[in-house]
């Protein structure tokens, strides 16, 4: 096992992966911007680094200041959380160069998956199930339109570096395929310096499963089973639940089976997500892959009783996985609720400030993951995150209950927060009844709006 681990991100990761750490005996590094001195996270490692000023491209996402804070602090290794530097494959193969092991997957899968068009080509060999669309690359106007009318409209143009929604455009007729075509590439190449773009059948109104994985150096690969992610709006997620509503045992079944495929079709290892889209018919298609630990992680946590974190430094220093794919079972119901220092009544607009109160909901069947308190200053530097609500019961509607408690505990004074939302939600009749796909939110509180790619 590792000495000592030096955990590259901030606010609740941070904290997360700080845990895993003691709780496997590893001395633990913080690194920190000036915008995050004395945050009350670093406290709890055996040390705090400065890496630079709040932009988090001088600090969190400088590649030079984090190798150099690790290769002072004599760290064996570095855990990235989610975001920043955590999918950079440029990142983690600089890092195992200069002898830090890089707690995520093994570089070359990272950069192969990192590219949706290169991640449905390891997918097409694994047999996974992929939307209908184009076999590869789009290059010019006429090849668009040309495939456009053979999968038939509407169709979805995707960057394959896309991210976030970004460089996606939904056609419905070769006038705006064509306008499509040219917009996605320009984004994508501004957004991304790649501006290659593939079709795909649009779906309307899919839900969003994605399969946790788990995968050792040593060639197991397991799965912990599926999240629903449907909740979302402008991309950001909001409600995440495990197992997914409404979705037949076989369908769930096959899901997972086809994402070990993938996973060991790609020689993937560490925590991983491999993202579907799921239609009306219950057809599942695979999407892309999450090579990170994601900010959901912890309902598959409550659910299958696994610590993903710790079994991802377990599996970077090398061990074998000891837990067997039967081992896995699916023990009850998990929810979260992202709570985001925003204002849902001033279309979200971040709410940056200090909390001047911070009374949490806790008792029976609820995990709050948080790095804020009484006090605390949330800087407006960064993603406005500030709790992951989580609640574990034995059935799905003792765990609605236990989330609108938990809900109604919650006070937080100083700064607006997305909790009146998640009130809204889960007083909702179609969510109570499992009825949720990608659309939801904006049909039903915003109205259809901009529930649609490009819009
Ligand atoms: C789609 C789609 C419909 N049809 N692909 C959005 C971001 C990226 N992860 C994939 N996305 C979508 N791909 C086809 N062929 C609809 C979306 C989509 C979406 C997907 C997951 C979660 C939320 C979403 C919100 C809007 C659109």
């Amino acid at each position: 096992m590792f000495q000592r681990v030096l955990v590259a991100n901030r606010g609740e990761i941070a904290l997360r992966i700080i845990r895993a750490c003691r709780d496997l005996g590893v001395g633990v590094v913080a690194v920190y911007s000036t915008a995050d001195r004395g945050a009350p996270w670093l406290h709890l490692a055996d040390e705090a680094v400065c890496i630079g000023p709040g932009p988090a491209g001088e600090s969190y996402l400088k590649v030079s200041r984090i190798i150099a804070a690790a290769e002072k602090t004599n760290v064996d290794a570095l855990h990235p959380g989610y975001g920043f530097l955590s999918e950079n494959a440029e990142f983690a193969e600089m890092c195992r160069e200069c002898n830090i092991e890089f707690i995520g997957p093994p570089h070359d899968a990272m950069r192969k998956l990192g590219n949706k068009n290169e991640a449905k080509k390891l997918a097409r060999i694994a047999k996974v199930p992929l939307v209908p669309g184009s076999e590869g690359l789009i290059a010019t106007e006429d090849e668009a339109l040309k495939i456009a009318r053979q999968i038939g409209y509407p169709v979805l143009i995707k960057a394959a570096a896309g991210g976030g929604g970004r460089g996606m455009r939904v056609a419905r007729n070769d006038h705006s395929l064509v306008t499509g075509f040219q917009s996605a590439r320009q984004e994508a190449e501004a957004a991304f310096k790649d501006g290659s773009v593939f079709l795909e059948k649009y779906l309307e109104q899919p839900r969003h499963i994605e399969v946790q994985l788990l995968g050792d150096q040593h060639g197991n690969v397991i799965h912990l089973f599926e999240r629903d992610c449907s909740l979302q709006r402008r991309h950001q997620k909001l409600v995440e639940e495990s197992p997914a509503p409404n979705l037949p045992v076989k369908v769930r079944d096959e899901m997972c089976k086809a994402a070990v495929r993938l996973a060991k079709t790609a020689g993937y290892y560490s925590a991983g997500t491999c993202e579907f889209l799921v239609d009306r018919q219950n057809n599942f298609y695979f999407i892309e892959v999450n090579a990170r630990v994601q900010v959901e992680h912890p309902v598959t946590e409550l659910v299958t009783g696994i610590d993903i974190v710790r079994e991802q430094i377990k599996i970077a220093a090398g061990e074998k996985l000891k837990i067997r794919q039967s081992d896995v079972v699916q023990r009850g119901w998990a929810m979260e609720c992202r709570i985001n220092a925003e204002d849902p009544g001033n279309n979200f607009q971040p709410s940056p400030g200090t909390i001047t109160r911070w009374q949490p909901p806790g008792g029976p069947g609820v995990r709050l993951d948080t790095h804020a308190c009484t006090g605390y200053r949330v800087p407006p530097n960064y993603d406005s995150l500030v709790a992951k609500l989580l609640v574990h019961q034995p059935t799905r509607p003792e765990a609605i209950a236990v989330m609108k408690r938990a809900l109604a505990e919650f006070i937080v004074e100083g700064i607006k927060t997305t909790v009146p939302i998640h009130q809204k939600i889960f007083s909702t009749s179609a969510f109570v009844e499992g009825q949720v796909d990608t659309t939801f939110i904006e049909r039903v509180f915003y109205g259809q709006g901009s529930a649609e790619p490009g819009k």
